[in-house]
């Protein structure tokens, strides 16, 4: 495109105003120009807030779909930070990268992970704010990586002394040590994690890290006992399997098959994985000991998974009674005996009987094969989500920072599950869902809450924009005796013949009607779907979800039979008893539920997150497939939408597109005016009002606030921008010549 056919009239003639003044070169500006142009027809802006038509979602794909084809994975709204998920390792996270974010404002290097970070990391040091990054997106999106990324990135940032470097190792390697206990394939994501992670990075006042702390969300421990077919069991089970030593295997009484285990027979286990598996297995050892987890420690937690694993394979026999039985020549349950050092004979006697205490009278019943199975499955679920927890805190130990002040100035990042919707959908799947739109609504109330209070602090006025408020779903979900979460509580704690189907029967009745509900008894007008006789529908934020009911009251009452719990207590396996014996077997109180401990935890998390400052990643999914440069419009279209990205960038848009500090916009560009170059020695408000007026802006362009100055249209700041790599070019070309003795 040549000089002549550009449209750009505000940039032309903001270029010819700066030629007039002799700010510019005539003959640089042609090519620079040509060139400029060309690369924004290919590569697309690098702030939405720059596209000309900011309200049309098609535009907005397009200039995402381009991006992603150029490998450019990164956009911004404003700071937040939009990144689609490229499915292949890009060049993008050398050192060489991470050395261009150093100290830079967003509008100064191309959209990044770096820059949020880099961004957060000077809030926090120089103007002692505390950070939050916020990384959220369905599954597969991409945010675990995202999440590593600004870790990796603090660590590479921040100085190098070796008490601090045995600090950061730490906070690198929890990551695969989490991960191979808390992640696991689905059918969306081979490394999906299985439980909400929330860290803080805690710096000391040089802003050199000294330590982290590490709370964890609701593992899906589901898993443990069964997955979807195609799914796996956590990592950890295959990676002990195909990485575990010879000696470690006898000790453990482990074959190296993961097939011949119940638990983990579900999917075949091609060759190439198991060679994964078992790398996996020497980095998860090697994190271990970065981490400081002993060889003794070491073999408690591999005893504890092979133990699960033989647990799985213990067979019931149906007596004569009727009930069920262990042969006494069992040797997984021997096996379990053994890892877990307590007695077999106990072990076989809790999983078939019960103890139960009535009015000073102890009875034991015997159960029959179907509660033993449950009973043997819960001791399953219950050793190995104990123990999970057991490693964060063990985690967190080691992370402690060694003087105390450090913990006043963190940086917290939190990458939870994303959205899933699977062919059948269970109560994780309602629990995960809750979990991400209670993030949802906490996005909507801090990107409002932080924009208006910037206009209010800056003396600016504003109109605001209308949103989709989720607050109707969060509302219907966890409303105090109204909400879904108050039904199922109730059922689960009603004596009697309470079940999955009347908890169904008592949603369908209390929530008929509501916008956001659909009942199994209704089909749907618009889409003719017939519900199945246990199933409900949510309309979420992000799209329906059919909910199948079955296990809701057993997974949300997570009972383990008392006699399981004291006999896990008496372990001698030190990790599993500490584990156990902080149960109250004493307290008549009936513990909370697994919901409303969860709903409780997810409102303490909105605390935390709420008292600090918040950056956004907004992590997009480009296919199905896991398959690199495959970008399906349909797909993202959706995201965008239920991201609520169009809003996002509408409030954007809505007072003023860019907000600099004067000292920040005058340094950058004080080179456009003869009356700011090459130094201005007033206060910076005043050296930006120079420059505007060399700059021509028109009164309605910006105004200027108490602190920095705001430019209405993003064209405004683009074409300030375009002047400026001119004159760098022109700049650079003139001291090139001058070097080569022109
Ligand atoms: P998630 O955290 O958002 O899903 P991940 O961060 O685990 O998703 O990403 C899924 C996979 O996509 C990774 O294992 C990588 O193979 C690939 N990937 C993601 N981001 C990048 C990147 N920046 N560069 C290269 N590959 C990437 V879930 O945990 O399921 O919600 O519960
Ligand atoms: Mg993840």
């Amino acid at each position: 495109m040549g000089f002549g056919e550009a449209k750009d009239y505000g940039l032309l003639f903001r270029i010819l105003k700066l030629r007039s003044e002799r700010l510019l070169r005539p003959e640089s500006v042609q090519g620079v120009m040509e060139h400029a142009l060309q690369h924004r027809e290919r590569v697309g802006v690098q702030d939405f807030v720059l596209l000309e038509d900011y309200r049309s979602e098609a535009a907005f794909i397009d200039n995402l779909r381009k991006r992603f084809h150029e490998n450019i994975i990164y956009t911004y709204i404003g700071n937040v930070l939009i990144s689609v998920n490229p499915y292949k390792n890009l060049p993008i996270y050398t050192e060489e990268k991470t050395q261009l974010y150093y100290k830079k404002a967003f509008f100064e290097a191309p959209p990044h992970v770096f820059a949020i970070a880099d961004n957060a990391y000077r809030s926090l040091v120089y103007e002692h704010r505390e950070q939050c990054i916020l990384i959220s997106g369905e599954s597969g999106s991409g945010k675990t990586e995202a999440s590593k990324k600004v870790l990796e990135y603090i660590a590479a940032r921040t100085n190098h002394l070796r008490n601090v470097e045995k600090v950061k190792d730490k906070l690198l390697q929890s990551n695969p040590l989490l991960e191979a206990f808390g992640n696991a394939k689905t059918h969306r994501n081979d490394n999906s994690s299985r439980f909400g992670k929330y860290m803080d990075i805690q710096f000391n006042y040089e802003g050199s890290p000294e330590g982290g702390h590490i709370l964890n969300y609701l593992l899906e421990k589901s898993r443990v006992i069964s997955q979807m077919s195609g799914e796996r069991n956590f990592h950890i089970f295959y990676q002990l399997i195909a990485g575990g030593d010879e000696e470690l295997m006898k000790h453990l009484r482990l074959q190296n098959r993961p097939e011949v285990y119940k638990y983990t027979t579900d999917l075949v286990t091609p060759a190439s994985q198991k060679v994964n598996d078992a790398e996996q297995f020497r980095t998860v050892r090697a994190a271990m000991k970065v981490i400081e987890i002993g060889d003794d420690e070491q073999k408690e937690i591999f005893e504890i998974v092979a133990s699960i694993l033989h647990l799985g394979n213990i067979k019931f026999v149906q007596n004569d009674k009727g009930y069920a039985e262990i042969l006494s020549h069992d040797t997984n349950s021997s096996n379990v005996g053994e890892l877990l050092k307590v007695s077999s004979s106990k072990l076989r006697e809790a999983l078939t009987s019960r103890t139960i205490e009535a009015r000073g009278d102890v009875v034991t019943t015997p159960l029959d094969m179907e509660q033993a199975q449950y009973a043997r499955d819960a001791l399953a679920k219950a050793v190995y989500d104990k123990h999970f927890s057991w490693l964060v805190s063990r985690l967190n130990s080691s992370l402690a920072p060694k003087q105390k002040d450090a913990r006043d100035s963190v940086i917290g990042i939190l990458d939870i599950y994303g959205f899933e919707i699977f062919p059948k959908n269970s109560f994780e799947q309602f629990c995960i869902n809750f979990c991400n739109e209670k993030l949802q609504q906490l996005f909507i109330q801090l990107t409002l809450k932080s924009e208006q209070e910037e206009y209010l602090r800056e003396g600016i006025e504003w109109v605001p924009v209308e949103y989709f408020n989720n607050i109707i779903i969060c509302d219907l979900i966890e409303e105090r005796h109204r909400g879904i979460i108050s039904i199922l509580d109730d059922e689960c704690l009603r004596p009697g013949d309470a079940n999955d189907l009347s908890f169904l029967e008592k949603l369908s009745q209390r929530l008929d009607g509501h916008a956001h509900f659909k009942s199994h008894q209704k089909v749907d007008t618009k889409t003719q779907k017939i519900m199945g006789r246990d199933e409900f529908c949510l309309v979420h934020y992000a799209g329906e979800v059919t909910y199948n009911v079955n296990t809701f009251i057993e997974k949300n009452n997570d009972l383990l039979f008392r006699d399981l719990q004291s006999l896990m207590a008496s372990s001698g396996n030190h990790i599993v008893g500490t584990c156990f014996k902080d149960v109250n077997l004493a307290s008549k109180k009936r513990p909370e539920t697994a919901i409303t401990q969860f709903k409780n935890s997810l409102n303490e998390l909105i605390k935390i997150l709420s008292s600090k400052e918040p950056s956004y990643i907004r992590c997009i999914k480009p296919n199905d497939f896991k398959a690199p440069m495959t970008f399906d419009d349909k797909l993202v279209s959706h995201q965008v939408k239920y991201l609520g990205l169009m809003e996002n960038l509408r409030v954007r848009r809505a007072g003023f597109a860019y907000r600099r500090t004067y000292e920040a916009f005058l340094e950058r560009y004080k080179c456009l005016s003869p009356n700011t170059w090459p130094n201005f020695r007033g206060p910076a408000r005043e050296g930006v009002q120079h420059l505007v007026q060399s700059l021509n802006y028109e009164k309605e362009e910006y105004r200027m606030g108490n602190t920095k100055i705001f430019i209405r249209f993003p064209k405004t700041l683009f074409d300030t921008e375009d002047a400026y790599q001119l004159k760098k070019n022109d700049l650079a070309t003139i001291i090139q010549s001058r070097w080569r003795g022109y």
